[in-house]
């Protein structure tokens, strides 16, 4: 497979309500982030994922769209973007837009339209069906609880949402939808921005008379033809968001002829801690030696015939390093530990805000402090079904998506100094012992081991080429592998526990040249300390 220009970048999600305030709201914002443009600069990023920015009521933190060719005022002007784009080209930096095309906020013109009468141009934007009030069309059920059916009075009908109520799905076979839509994705193009992720993208071909939401028989279809008419006439980064994936589904996503998507985001790996067949909240313990064979398998199928992206965290998903790492004793080197393991494989690493510095997740004392709507539903919903009250809250600190979109924590001044009025979401505690600044100064830092292993990938081109391979894959401590190229080998070697852990390979490998390594000390006899990690490189 000949190299594409952007599989060496590496990725920066940015959730602009969190990032930085610059006018304080309590809110963050456009000028926020271009205010940090220069930390993100010396971080060493290509680019930056912007979770959605465009105009919304905010009933899903952005993701619930009422105008994708503007921005919201709370984020700032579409003036405010053209800037950011701009310095952020000027520093090498690509913006990445959030694009979700599954379904739009229920206050968009076209759903205003649509629900004024059936025969309204707009009607067949959205998914409807004839009903009678109280009878839902079939039992599907949204994403954040409830019915996947609203009823409409005015029109006797009903309309589809997988998400929430304020969220009415898209009607892909209407060809004039998604025309509408390649038209505003150009307009994008030609403001200049770097690429675009692409929310729940798996789902667009639903058909819900069968049940089917996820990988639709046209999605595929559909996927080509949006790439045609769109990114395939720009140069840029897409990803697509797919729960659903598979390897056989992402060789198609991330084809390198192009005919879909740059990579692929999928969430095998990050489902391995729940209950089978249950939901997120039913936690399990991680089954470690799953988890490595799950992303060996990843590395194996799409080498040399698609793209992976590398992800331990996003705006969705818990703190890694409170999650599979260890926040209390060992933060800092299970942080790290987990880095190393990450950025070593094949694929486009994203690096989740405040990743970079080890934040952990938050434990805020009651339901009222959380603003998450896929949180609040579910706790609502388990109180009526009788759960018990602190089984709820243990599941909310484990999985709550608001553990990673607390405020991004910048300095020990008020409010981390992500704002000076009042966050629209606390901000956690830990912030005068976690924070930018302190991370910047110290050379040790979670931060400046971040920092080393982008740079490390730029230079070595291995990271981008070499072929994986899993060694020890029935360790219950040990991630170790390697990577080869025709001229090169490299080895991570990771203690996934709090225990020390015996390690064969350090025989080998320790007289090599070591890239980077979470203790100061060389290990003894062939024995890692709790959560050490290191790369070597045999050139
Ligand atoms: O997420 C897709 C999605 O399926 C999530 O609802 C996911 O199941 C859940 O967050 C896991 O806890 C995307 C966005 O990333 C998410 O923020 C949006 O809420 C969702 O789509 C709807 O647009
Ligand atoms: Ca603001």
């Amino acid at each position: 497979m000949t190299k594409k220009w952007w599989q060496d970048k590496v990725v920066y999600q940015i959730y602009p309500r969190s990032f930085q305030d610059s006018n304080g709201d309590g809110i963050g914002d456009l000028r926020g982030i271009i205010s940090k443009l220069d930390y993100l600069q010396d971080l060493g990023i290509d680019a930056i994922w912007l979770s959605p920015v465009c105009r919304s009521p905010q009933d899903d933190n952005g993701y619930d769209i009422s105008d994708y060719q503007d921005i919201d005022p709370m984020f700032g002007t579409l003036e405010d973007m053209e800037e950011l784009i701009q310095k952020a080209k000027e520093r090498n930096i690509q913006i990445i837009l959030d694009l979700v095309l599954n379904h739009s906020s229920d206050e968009h013109r076209w759903f205003q339209e649509a629900k004024k009468s059936k025969d309204n141009p707009y009607h067949d934007y959205y998914v409807w069906r004839d009903g009678v009030e109280g009878v839902l069309p079939n039992d599907m059920k949204a994403c954040f609880g409830g019915p996947a059916w609203e009823w409409v009075p005015e029109l006797q009908q009903y309309y589809f949402h997988q998400f929430s109520v304020k969220q009415p799905d898209l009607n892909w076979e209407n060809p004039k939808v998604r025309r509408e839509i390649y038209d505003m994705i150009l307009w994008w193009m030609e403001k200049g921005v770097g690429g675009f992720r692409l929310d729940v993208i798996d789902q667009i071909a639903k058909e819900p008379d069968k049940g089917i939401t996820g990988n639709g028989p046209r999605l595929h279809e559909f996927i080509r033809e949006l790439s045609k008419e769109t990114f395939q006439k720009g140069n840029l980064i897409t990803v697509g968001e797919t729960w659903g994936a598979t390897p056989e589904r992402a060789k198609l996503y991330s084809n390198p002829d192009g005919s879909e998507f740059s990579m692929v985001f999928q969430f095998e790996h990050v489902g391995l801690d729940q209950e089978e067949g249950k939901e997120k909240w039913d936690l399990r313990p991680l089954p470690f030696v799953e988890l490595k064979k799950n992303l060996a398998k990843w590395q194996k199928e799409l080498y040399g015939c698609g793209w992976n992206s590398l992800f331990w965290n996003n705006h969705d998903l818990p703190r890694i390093v409170s999650r599979w790492g260890n926040d209390k004793e060992y933060r800092a080197k299970s942080a790290k530990m987990l880095a190393a393991v990450l950025h070593g494989m094949q694929g486009t690493p994203y690096i989740y805000q405040g990743e970079e510095l080890g934040m952990t997740n938050v434990v805020f004392q009651d339901i009222s402090h959380y603003r998450d709507i896929e949180t609040r539903n579910m706790y609502k919903e388990r109180m009526e079904k009788g759960y018990d009250e602190k089984e709820i809250m243990r599941s909310i600190y484990a999985k709550s998506r608001d553990n990673a979109r607390t405020p991004m924590q910048w300095n020990e001044k008020e409010n981390a100094g992500f704002t000076t009025g009042t966050p629209w979401i606390e901000v956690n505690p830990n912030y005068t012992e976690i924070n930018a600044e302190k991370e910047q100064k110290n050379p040790d830092s979670v931060y400046h081991f971040y920092k080393k292993l982008i740079r490390l990938r730029k230079e070595n081109s291995i990271f981008t080429e070499g072929n994986f391979e899993l060694l020890m894959e029935n360790d219950e401590q040990i991630f170790a592998y390697t990577r080869t190229t025709e001229k090169e080998k490299m080895c991570v070697i990771a203690n996934f526990t709090d225990q020390t852990a015996s390690c064969p390979l350090l025989q080998k490998w320790s007289e090599k040249e070591k890239l980077v390594h979470n203790y100061e000390t060389e290990p003894e006899e062939g024995i890692l300390r709790p959560y050490e990690t290191m790369i070597y490189i045999d050139r």
